[in-house]
C-alpha cells in the first residue's frame, strides 16, 4: 500500500474514533449562586462575561434546578442522583461528619468510570470524610476516591467551618506531621482566640455563628488547632481551584475525563483574591461572583487552548439559591441597592420557595448543542442518569433513585422533554415544593425562617400548610390560589406523598 494511502486510512479511522469517543464532561457547581446572580439571567450590578459566554454558545435553562435549597443534599443528589430526603443525615454536613455516601453506592463519577473516563473532583466537598469520623492525621478514607473518582483536591466542609486545609486525595496536603491537626466542637484548653474574645482584631465580623476558631483573621464554624503550614488563605481558593482543574485536564486531555470543580464562591465568608476586591458596587458577595465568573473562564480558556471545546460538555448550576447576610457583616444586605439576587422569584436559600432552588443552568458542547433558551424543567439529580446516558450507560437498577435520563432536553434538543414534576427539598426539615407544569405546590411542615416575605400567619404553621401558585401568571409566587383550587391541592399533595413513600421515582426500566 502507498504511504499516503496508509496516512489517509489512518486519517479515516482516527476521525471515526474521534466522532465517536465520548465528550469530556465538566460540571463547575457554584456555591449559593443565584438565578438572579448572573448578567445573562439579568443582573446588571455585577457582569459575568464567561458565564454569559457559555449561556450565548450553549442552552441557557430558565427552569433549571438543584434538587435542595442548602448544599450538602444537593450535593449528595448531585452525585448520587437521589433526593437527598430518602437518606437520614444528608442534612448540612459538620466538620467532623463522616462520608454519606456509602461507598459501593451507584455515583455519577463511577458510572463514567464504567465508561473509562478519568474522573476528579476539585473543589468544595461538603458531603463528610471517613467513617465513623475522618483522621485528619492519616488517611482519610472513604472518601471521594471510594466512591468514584480517581483523583480529589478538597476544601473538605466549607470555608467557615474549620479546618481552612486542602485534602489532596486521601490525605490533608502539606501537613507537618509535627503539627498535627486538631478539629472539634469544644473549645481547647489553654490560650485560644475565638471569634468572641478576640471579636476586635477580626478582618470580618460574624452577625451569626461563626464565633470560633480564628484563621487569616475571620472566625469561624467549629474548633482546630496545628496544621500550620497545610492552612490556606481564603484569598488564595479560586486560584488554587484553576491551577488543579488546569493541570488535571491537561494531564488527561487525551481521554475522555469527568471534571466535578466546586468552588466555594460565593459562600461565606466572602474574601475573593486581592485582584478581584472592590470590582462591583455588591461589596464581597459581588466580587466572588465575578471571582467564579472568572474561574469559570479560566477553565473556558483551557479547553479552547487545548482544543477541546467541542469534545466537551459543559455543565454551570448552583448549590442552592441566593442569601445576603449568612452570618458575617460583609455588606452584602446594605450594599444590594437593586440587584435581585433570586432574580424574579421568591425565598432564597433554606427555603423551598423557587428561589431556593431555581438556579443558573446552562450546558455548553461547542458545534454539538446550538444556541437556545430553554424552558424544560432540568435538575442536577438528573446529571448521573443524563451524563451517563451521554457515555452509553444505564445507572444500576437499585442506584440513582430520581435521576431522569433528560439528556437530550439538556443538549437543548428541538422539542425534547425536561421533568414533567420536580420535588423541591431545604435542609431537610420536611417542608417540599412540588412543581408540575406550570403549578407549583408548597407544604410547609415546620416554620419557615428563610425569607422576608413571608408573612406572619404563614411563619406559624400549626401542623403542615399548603399554598398553591400558578407559575406562569405568578412567577414570584406571591398569589396563593389554594383556596380557588382544591382539587389540584389534593392531586399534588397527594403526588407529593406518593413520591416520598414509593421511595424512588426514576422507572425501573427505564428507556
Ligand atoms: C449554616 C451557617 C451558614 C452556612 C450554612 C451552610 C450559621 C449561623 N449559619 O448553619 O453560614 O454555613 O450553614 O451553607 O452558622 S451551605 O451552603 O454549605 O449549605
Ligand atoms: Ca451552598
Amino acid at each position: 500500500m502507498k504511504p499516503s494511502l496508509l496516512a489517509f486510512l489512518l486519517h479515516l479511522l482516527c476521525s471515526a474514533w474521534a466522532a465517536s469517543a465520548n465528550p469530556n464532561i465538566i460540571v463547575i457547581m457554584a456555591d449559593d449562586l443565584g438565578y438572579g446572580d448572573v448578567s445573562c439571567n439579568g443582573a446588571t450590578a455585577v457582569s459575568t462575561p464567561a458565564i454569559d459566554r457559555l449561556a450565548r454558545e450553549g442552552a441557557r435553562f430558565t427552569s433549571g434546578y438543584c434538587s435542595a435549597s442548602t448544599c450538602t443534599p444537593t450535593r449528595f443528589s448531585l452525585l448520587t442522583g437521589t433526593y437527598a430526603f430518602r437518606q437520614k443525615g444528608t442534612g448540612i454536613a459538620p466538620p467532623n461528619g463522616p462520608l454519606i455516601i456509602k461507598p459501593g453506592t451507584e455515583t455519577l463519577p463511577s458510572i463514567l468510570k464504567r465508561a473509562g473516563y478519568a474522573t476528579a473532583v476539585i473543589g468544595k466537598w461538603h458531603l463528610g470524610l471517613g467513617d465513623p469520623a475522618p483522621d485528619w492525621n492519616g488517611v482519610l478514607k472513604p472518601g471521594p476516591l471510594e466512591i468514584g473518582f480517581d483523583h480529589c483536591f478538597l476544601l473538605p466542609t466549607t470555608n467557615d467551618r474549620v479546618p481552612q486545609v486542602f485534602v489532596e486525595d486521601r490525605r490533608v496536603k502539606n501537613l507537618d506531621p509535627a503539627d498535627p491537626l486538631w478539629v472539634g466542637d469544644r473549645q481547647p484548653a489553654g490560650e485560644h482566640p475565638t471569634g468572641i474574645t478576640h471579636r476586635d482584631t477580626l478582618k470580618m465580623d460574624w452577625s451569626s455563628g461563626h464565633n470560633q476558631t480564628i484563621h487569616n483573621g475571620i472566625s469561624r464554624i467549629g474548633f482546630y488547632t496545628g496544621g500550620m503550614k497545610a492552612r490556606f488563605r481564603d484569598e488564595d481558593l479560586a486560584d488554587a481551584w484553576v491551577n488543579e482543574s488546569k493541570r488535571w485536564i491537561e494531564a488527561n486531555k487525551d481521554r475522555p475525563f469527568f471534571l466535578y470543580l466546586a468552588p466555594q464562591d460565593i459562600h461565606v465568608p466572602r474574601v475573593a483574591n486581592e485582584r478581584f476586591q472592590g470590582k462591583t458596587p455588591l461589596g464581597p458577595r459581588g466580587d466572588c461572583i465575578v471571582q467564579f465568573d472568572w474561574c469559570v473562564g479560566e477553565i473556558i480558556k483551557t479547553l479552547d487552548r487545548l482544543g477541546l471545546a467541542e469534545k466537551t460538555l459543559v455543565v454551570i448550576c448552583s448549590d442552592n439559591g441566593p442569601v445576603l447576610d449568612d452570618g458575617y457583616k460583609d455588606g452584602a444586605v446594605e450594599k444590594l441597592g437593586d440587584h435581585q439576587p433570586a432574580g424574579p422569584y421568591r425565598g432564597g436559600k433554606y427555603s423551598v420557595w423557587e428561589g431556593g432552588t431555581r438556579t443558573p443552568f446552562i450546558t455548553r458542547w461547542k458545534g454539538r448543542i446550538a444556541p437556545v433558551v430553554s424552558e424544560e424543567i432540568v435538575c442536577t439529580v438528573d446529571l448521573p442518569t443524563s451524563l451517563g446516558a451521554l457515555a452509553g450507560l444505564t445507572p444500576a437498577a437499585n442506584g440513582c433513585l430520581d435521576s431522569m435520563n433528560l439528556l437530550d432536553a439538556m443538549l437543548g434538543k428541538p422539542g425534547a422533554k425536561g421533568r414533567d414534576h420536580l420535588l423541591q427539598q431545604d435542609n431537610g426539615s420536611g417542608n417540599f415544593g412540588l412543581r408540575a407544569g406550570e403549578w407549583k405546590l408548597v407544604r410547609l411542615e415546620k416554620r419557615d425562617k428563610s425569607e422576608a416575605r413571608v408573612s406572619k400567619t404563614e411563619r406559624a404553621i400549626p401542623g403542615a400548610k399548603r399554598f398553591l401558585y400558578n407559575l406562569t401568571s405568578d412567577p414570584g409566587e406571591t398569589n396563593d390560589v389554594s383556596a380557588a383550587h382544591p382539587d389540584i391541592v389534593q392531586r399534588m399533595n397527594a403526588q407529593l406523598d406518593k413520591l416520598i413513600s414509593d421511595k424512588r421515582s426514576r422507572p425501573r426500566e427505564q428507556p
